[in-house]
């Protein structure tokens, strides 16, 4: 693609495609809700794949394809299940200079169930920082977007994190890892710890909404471990350019091979932190 044609960083046009798939992806998504025909296991008993998935998938790949066959695109069908194949896919990819990351049902569990939470997640990384996230929830038809240094919208609103300042007023989420000897338990010891610290959890099964949901302020913090670039990476964006703090659970600043995270609205991100730390809950 010449330079002519290629839109310039930031531009409109890579965050217009980004809505279109998005917007298309999900609604397709929500016509099949209840009338998936095929369910396999990926790499457990809780990591589900349906037909949906992948067709979703499809979708959004040939029509980012379409637009910008140069960029390079992750995204979770393509990937051999495990955190293994995760890492070396990413790997391969993370110093192409236009990266799509993409989850086209994040909260498969819940699609399957018939529990209407999920979504599907599209974020362009320039050089390995993401510029554009789009977290659409087309059960609720709401699609919220961030553009960096342009801040984040849902509705056309600017969204804005939460001003709760202690975690004692703070509403929290969190989501349960399939790993059984590493993520699971690390979890386990956070919520115990912060249970009595915090108003209250919630687990509502998309990661990607939960970051949408810290972004416009309905939560105040989440936390979660096992994730990959595809659950994490549009919600990143909204999250930072709502005004809120995203970093991995010890503190280090999120970048897109984060896999255990911390999001919140800033304000109660050290002493988030400090209580994961204190019962040896950070990884
Ligand atoms: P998914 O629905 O796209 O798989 C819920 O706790 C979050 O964890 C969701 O974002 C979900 O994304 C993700 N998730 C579910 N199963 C997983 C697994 N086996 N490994 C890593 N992430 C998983
Ligand atoms: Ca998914």
């Amino acid at each position: 693609m010449s330079d002519q044609q290629q839109p310039a960083v930031g531009s409109k046009s890579f965050t217009a495609v980004a809505i279109n798939c998005a917007a298309k992806a999900g609604e397709w998504i929500k016509t099949k809700l209840g009338n998936h025909t095929s369910l396999s296991l990926k790499y457990s008993a809780q990591d589900l794949v349906t037909e949906v998935d992948k067709g979703s998938e499809k979708m959004i790949k040939s029509l980012i394809q379409t637009h910008f066959p140069d960029h390079s695109f992750l995204g979770e069908e393509g990937v051999e299940p495990g955190p293994e194949a995760s890492a070396k896919a990413l790997q391969s990819v993370r110093d192409a200079e236009y990266l799509w990351i993409v989850d086209p049902v994040d909260g498969t569990t819940n699609f399957v169930h018939g529990f209407p939470f999920f979504s599907v997640s599209i974020a362009l990384a320039y050089k390995g920082e993401v510029i554009v996230g789009v977290v659409y929830d087309p059960m609720r038809d709401e699609l919220f977007v961030a553009e960096k240094g342009k801040g984040a919208y849902v509705r056309g609103k600017r969204m804005t994190v939460s001003p709760d300042d202690t975690l004692k007023c703070s509403l929290i989420a969190t989501g349960f890892p399939a790993d059984p000897t590493y993520a699971l338990p690390l979890n386990m010891k956070g919520l115990q710890a912060l249970v009595p610290e915090v108003r209250n959890i919630r687990s509502g099964g998309s990661a990607a909404l939960h970051m949408a949901y810290v972004a416009s302020g309905r939560l105040s913090g989440f936390w979660e471990f096992g994730l990959n670039a595809w659950d994490l990476a549009a919600g990143s964006l909204l999250v930072t350019e709502s005004g809120g703090h995203v970093t991995d659970t010890k503190g280090s600043l999120y970048d897109i091979g984060v896999r255990n995270v911390v999001a919140t609205n800033g304000h109660i991100h050290e002493e988030f932190l400090g209580v994961l730390a204190k019962a040896d809950a950070a990884g």
